[in-house]
């Protein structure tokens, strides 16, 4: 009897496999799962700290005394939770900058803070940051110039094996797991006068025997790739995908910020971009703190364009992180929460098409990243329509295409009630991870989506609208 059970129970289970639809087949380059869950933290801080915080410059040339270093109350516990309560996931640290200091005791270099008087030259900011941050929840990447104007070595061939040196003393273990390993691009002269012929291949391989899960961020990836300016903005078109071929870090690809269509490879953009004028903390640049609203547009130039925000907080010559700055954060933070409240919670979803069981358009509204809509293979376009419980207030659309499977939707049009009609109120391009679009202030029960062009049968995970009260777009 019990077999019979059982028996009945794997033939139903085959017949429902069999009536069941398929998963749409991926589609072009994907992200690795690691880039997916990077992707997801969408938010992280970015930390510039060394000789330039005490000597207000953005480049040292390398020759600073090392006592210079000199952080009167380090504090990267303070760091720590404030990006963790900014709902940062991560913290990238300028372990070394171009001057080539080393905020560790590295054994490579003698331009360390063990050779400073700061701690008796027992001090490591690493230690302590990579320690504030296991204990916050914030995950901990790094930002390791291979300019280097301090070491003589720079601008010869023994200048590569010994910055692979460099790099294992950071990413061997010593501080944990490393979510990022962030490299710069920049190529000026060393003390020697001369140039470096990088070694990319070989400083790529080094992150990824020590730390295989890291995303590589540089101007071609292979992790993440950079916006293409410093100003907050990703393209309003935004591919994850992009043509590495040809290009090193350094070299400017234009395509940097708007990726490209149908690309070799899945390096999604991280835009990086600072909270000040500068990169790194000056007294002189403590009223150039960008408004909640201009962070707000950052924000929405970034995170709602399909890219990560990298946000540089600088602290000052104490080792905090200044009250203005931190302040701003908490500001900044308490609008996000505010400006990202579902109006659409108790929706209901149709679309005109769909693949069947399994990917209906209930999982647009279902709040689940893993379960997504998708239409039929060889369809295109589609046309999704919610229906909200009453007619409810709402100024943002954001939309999450489901990634995993490849960034597919090249063009979409956003549309509310008109009359007995629609009335089209945004014409759009790509949506990838997370696209939030800003829409005249609308009080309606329904909105539509039309996706008007794909590269392959759409596949979206989520659609939310949002009523900001806050942020004010400038006029352009
Ligand atoms: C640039 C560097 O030259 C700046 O000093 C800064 O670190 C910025 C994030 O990257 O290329």
């Amino acid at each position: 009897m019990k077999t019979n059970i059982r028996a009945a129970i794997a033939l139903a289970a085959v017949i429902s496999a069999a009536c069941s639809p398929d998963a749409p087949a991926p589609y072009g380059p994907v992200p690795t799962p690691q880039q997916v869950a990077w992707q997801k933290m969408e938010t992280n801080m970015f930390v510039h700290f060394g000789p330039n915080t005490f000597t207000a410059a953005e480049w040292g040339d390398g020759t600073e005394a090392e006592d210079i270093f000199n952080p009167t109350d380090l504090n990267c516990l303070q760091w720590a939770q404030t990006a963790a309560k900014a709902g940062f996931g991560g913290i990238v640290i300028t372990a070394k900058h171009h001057d080539g200091f080393c905020l560790w005791p590295s054994p490579e270099s003698s331009h360390t803070v063990a050779a400073s008087t700061w701690r008796d030259g027992k001090g490591d900011v690493l230690r302590e940051l990579s320690d504030a941050c296991a204990q916050t929840g914030v995950k901990f990447g790094v930002y390791i110039s291979p300019w280097d104007r301090n070491d003589p070595r720079y601008g010869t061939p023994d200048y590569n094996a010994a910055f692979v040196n460099t790099l294992n003393s950071v990413l061997g273990g010593t501080y944990g797991t490393i979510y990022e390993q962030w490299f710069d691009g920049a190529c000026g002269e060393g003390p020697s006068g001369r140039k470096q012929v990088y070694d990319w291949p070989l400083f790529n391989g080094t992150v990824y025997q020590n730390q295989p899960d890291a995303i590589i961020f540089s101007d071609s990836g292979p992790g993440c790739r950079w916006v293409g300016n410093e100003s907050g903005q990703a393209g309003r078109t935004s591919w994850s995908t992009l043509n590495p071929e040809g290009f090193a870090p350094g070299m400017y690809n234009p395509d940097l910020n708007e990726g490209v269509k149908n690309g070799q490879a899945w390096i999604p953009s991280e835009t990086d971009v600072s909270i000040r004028k500068g990169w790194f903390w000056k007294e002189s640049e403590n009223e150039t703190v960008k408004s909640l609203n201009k962070l707000l547009q950052i924000w929405y130039e970034s995170v709602g364009r399909n890219s990560l925000l990298l946000l540089n907080v600088p602290p000052d010559t104490r080792g905090h992180l200044h009250e203005i700055d931190s302040t701003r954060l908490m500001e900044f933070r308490a609008a996000l929460d505010e400006i990202q409240v579902n109006v659409a919670a108790g929706a209901k979803a149709q679309a005109n098409t769909s693949r069947g069981r399994g990917f209906k358009a209930s999982a647009l509204v279902d709040g689940k990243y893993d379960t997504y809509w998708a239409a039929n293979d060889g369809e295109t376009a589609a046309s999704i329509i919610l229906t909200l419980p009453e007619a409810r207030a709402f100024n943002r659309v954001m939309i999450q295409e489901y990634i995993p499977l490849g960034q597919r939707v090249e063009s979409f049009t956003i549309s509310v009630p008109d009359g007995d009609g629609w009335k089209t109120v945004a014409e759009e391009t790509t949506i990838g991870y997370k696209r939030i679009v800003l829409i005249p202030q609308t009080t309606a029960d329904k909105v539509r989506i039309d996706i008007t062009g794909a590269l392959a049968c759409p596949v979206i995970n989520n659609i939310e609208l949002y009523q900001d009260n806050i942020y004010v777009a400038e006029q352009k």
